[in-house]
């Protein structure tokens, strides 16, 4: 059975199931849901969603993702039942918890482990990121200071790269575990941008430089998380 995808995007195609096809764009949020594909070797479709034309504002695509934005998931089963995902944390959990079966890059519900990925996975989306969303458009895509100017962001940052120092101190060098898992991913795609756009220092934050060192290093990471 061959699928057509969904209806409205002109440059929909007819899939055989299963198919995964994942809405992005040249940002931190799609590189996260990349970059973990790419370590799980998952095969997936990219819909490059042409944002400076804003094709990710158009009825079609709202139907995925009704505040039009990326990155969003289309998962296709071998029957043809779909999945559409939208949210970096919630499709990297989804992914993980579909293709990570070895459990390489994350924890799963049998494991104490699995909530504090989850909350740290969540507390980086929901206070670091929007910080250096903000930041990131307006200091390095449209040359200006953000609203409200970018010392307020700065000291946001610093407040942030504190608790996430002290976390890697406390829990020896990661924020859950022992290993890179989605949380880690999740984390480092913004704050690799906020050190450039802001230009944060990390000399205050150690564990941060040491962690950060130490996860771009990891093969297929470094290149992927910023877009390569
Ligand atoms: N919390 C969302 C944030 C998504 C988001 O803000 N994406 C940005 C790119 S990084 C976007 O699509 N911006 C375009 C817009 O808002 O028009 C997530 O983690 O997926």
């Amino acid at each position: 059975m061959a699928l057509e995808e969904i209806e409205g995007d002109p440059h929909s195609t007819q899939l055989q199931p299963p198919y995964l096809k994942v809405y992005t764009g040249p940002t931190p949020n799609g590189f996260k849901i990349t970059t973990l594909l790419k370590l799980l070797n998952v095969e997936f479709q990219r819909r490059e969603m042409d944002m400076g034309k804003g094709e990710h504002k158009q009825p079609w695509y709202l139907k995925i993702h009704p505040d039009g934005r990326v990155p969003a998931i289309s998962d296709v089963d071998v029957d043809g039942n779909r999945t559409v995902l939208f949210e970096s944390a919630i499709i990297l959990e989804y992914l993980a918890d579909k293709y990570d079966t070895e459990r390489k890059y994350s924890y799963d519900k049998s494991s104490p482990l699995y909530w504090k990925q989850m909350e740290w996975l969540v507390y980086g989306s929901a206070n670091n990121d929007p910080v250096q969303g903000a930041a990131f458009f307006h200091i390095l895509v449209l040359k200006t200071d953000p609203p409200g100017g970018k010392d307020a962001y700065v000291q946001q940052t610093n407040r942030i790269l504190k608790v996430y120092n002290d976390r890697l101190v406390e829990n020896n060098g990661w924020f859950v575990g022992d290993h890179l898992n989605i949380a880690d991913i999740g984390i480092i795609a913004f704050l690799k941008v906020s050190v450039e756009s802001l230009g944060i220092k990390l000399d205050a934050f150690p564990a941060v430089a040491d962690w950060m060192k130490r996860v771009t290093d990891i093969s297929g990471v470094g290149e992927s998380i910023s877009g390569a």
